[in-house]
């Protein structure tokens, strides 16, 4: 049994769809039962954390086996580098911080693996150094690495990840030294000098917009002002600047403090945070800055108006791209917009019209298509989508330069909002279905690699990188999706950042 793909004509009857995808799960989940069993025999007890559940469930030991294999592999070639190759059994180094083992420390400790995350802690706490004479990104740095250490340190409480937290943090200030207070991409960890990006004069949005709960964060645990100062001075700049009916340019200038002109209005790369960050700051501080609740509603209605379209022949729901100063439209998304549902979700959760929870159910469902439509179950890194009838009778296609799948979350990521506030337990199949793919098309010997064509099961294009974001994001999220008892994870308690590591809501 098969999953419709982009060329079958039951595509268009959706409940035959799902019914088909459920048939397809039940013999996948026997399959799996099987070797959990297998699994099991001989498996150390493992006396669960207090608050976690004392028993996962044979879906959360299949993702707990993929984090482990990971893991195997992270540790054997690419200990103490930033990502791993698994082909070439080597790494690869773009921060020099070790992102993969900071990344995946929360998940380690969520998923009770002790050894792992022991192993993890000895490496932080005598190995990772910040006084390198390196030029960092301050968005990625702040999400994977500060955003890592800070939801380490609240989890576990052990010191040694605040003393990290506060040592990164006040090198990455230096990233807010710029003509307007907006920071600048780049900061080098040992000069404490910011610069802009290597490749253009301007910072983007939503990196600009996206390191606010982990600065914040920061402030609260060591009761030092000076790090929300800088994070709050930005949000209320952007504030005040002009957008398109609450949607942003994806670039601003540092020292001017200025959106560049004509850039791109998009909900995908460099747009898509800067709306999570509006609704999940509100969160954070308690509900109590309406400013940025009203900016994303705003953005939302602005989305709805300006970007939101239909697909021939199905109906589907996307939102598209703004080109060339706002004029064209541009039918295409990127898989970096699927975190849109669960933002949405989220919002409902607390309080956002009703009708957002509509806008979060079809667009979960389109982007569960871009996934389970493709012959491997996973989706590629953007599709186009075909708002007109045509010869091909397709909601969508994909061009030959955006085929590839990084191990992105997204999708997952959005699943886990759904159905932690729904219940309803056809995400939890979607997301199973998803993970087939990832464990028989990107898993190899060594850990688990992106892969440059989903579009053919026998010519997927290994691109031999494990990104650190599969741990920290794509198999968290998996592992909470999986999750019997939801509460344990209440988003009436945390605030996950971009990078999915969980944060304390505060009460202002
Ligand atoms: C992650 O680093 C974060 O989720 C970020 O906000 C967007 N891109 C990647 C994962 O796709």
């Amino acid at each position: 049994m098969s999953l419709p793909t982009m060329r079958s004509p039951q595509h268009r009857l959706l409940p035959l769809t799902l019914l088909i995808m459920l048939e397809k799960e039940a013999v996948e989940n026997e399959v799996f039962a099987k070797k959990d069993e297998g699994m099991r025999e001989g498996r150390d007890q493992i006396v669960p954390p207090p608050g976690l559940p004392q028993k996962r469930t044979t879906r959360q030991e299949a993702i707990v086996a993929a984090m482990k294999h990971a893991w195997k592999g992270y540790k054997t070639y690419a200990w103490g580098h930033d990502h791993l190759k698994p082909i070439s059994r080597t790494r690869n180094d773009w921060l020099r911080l070790g992102l993969t083992l900071i990344d995946a420390l929360d998940t380690l400790w969520i998923m009770d693996l002790k050894e792992e995350f022991s192993e993890a802690r000895e490496w932080v706490s005598t190995q990772l150094h910040f006084n390198l004479n390196q030029d960092v990104n301050l968005f990625e740095t702040t999400i994977r690495v500060l955003g890592g250490l800070l939801s380490t340190y609240h989890l576990t409480k052990e010191q040694v990840f605040l003393d990290k937290a506060v040592d990164l943090g006040d090198r990455l200030i230096a990233g807010f030294n710029s003509g307007s207070g907006v920071p600048f991409a780049d900061v080098n960890l040992y000069s404490r000098r910011a610069s802009k990006p290597k490749w253009g004069p301007d910072s983007s949005t939503s990196e600009v917009t996206t390191i606010q709960l982990e600065f914040r964060d920061l402030s609260r645990i060591t009761g030092n002002p000076i790090y929300e100062e800088k994070v709050n001075f930005v949000s209320e700049h952007i504030h005040k600047l002009p957008k398109t009916e609450g949607l942003v340019p994806i670039f601003i200038n540092a020292q001017t403090g200025q959106w560049r002109s004509h850039s791109t209005i998009t909900l995908g790369a460099r747009g898509d945070s800067y709306y999570e960050y509006l609704l999940k700051q509100w969160i954070q501080t308690g509900r109590t800055k309406d400013y940025l609740r009203d900016d994303f509603n705003e953005s939302v209605s602005g989305m709805e108006h300006l970007l939101a379209a239909r697909t021939e022949p199905s109906n589907l729901l996307f939102f598209g791209e703004l080109h060339g100063g706002s004029k064209n439209f541009v039918n295409k998304m990127d898989e970096l917009t699927c975190y849109l549902p669960g933002t949405l979700a989220l919002g409902v959760h607390y309080g956002m019209p009703k009708h957002h929870m509509t806008l979060a159910e079809q667009l979960m469902y389109t982007c569960t298509l871009t996934w389970l439509r493709q012959p491997t179950n996973l989706a590629p890194e953007i599709t186009y989508f075909n708002t007109q009838p045509t010869g091909t009778n397709e909601d969508f296609f994909v061009k030959n330069n955006d085929a590839h799948y990084l191990l992105r979350p997204e999708t997952i990521e959005s699943l886990w909002y759904m159905y932690h506030l729904t219940g309803n337990k056809t995400y939890q199949d979607w997301g199973w279905q998803m993970f087939q793919g990832i464990e028989t098309y990107c898993r190899v010997e060594n850990g688990y690699t992106s892969i440059g064509n989903v579009r053919s099961t026998v010519d997927t294009k290994p691109k031999d990188k494990m990104e650190s974001f599969f741990l920290g994001e794509t198999l968290k999220y998996l592992y909470l999706l999986f999750m019997e008892d939801q509460s344990t994870f209440s988003i009436d308690k945390w605030v996950f950042n971009s990078e999915a590591h969980p944060l304390p809501i505060y009460s202002h």
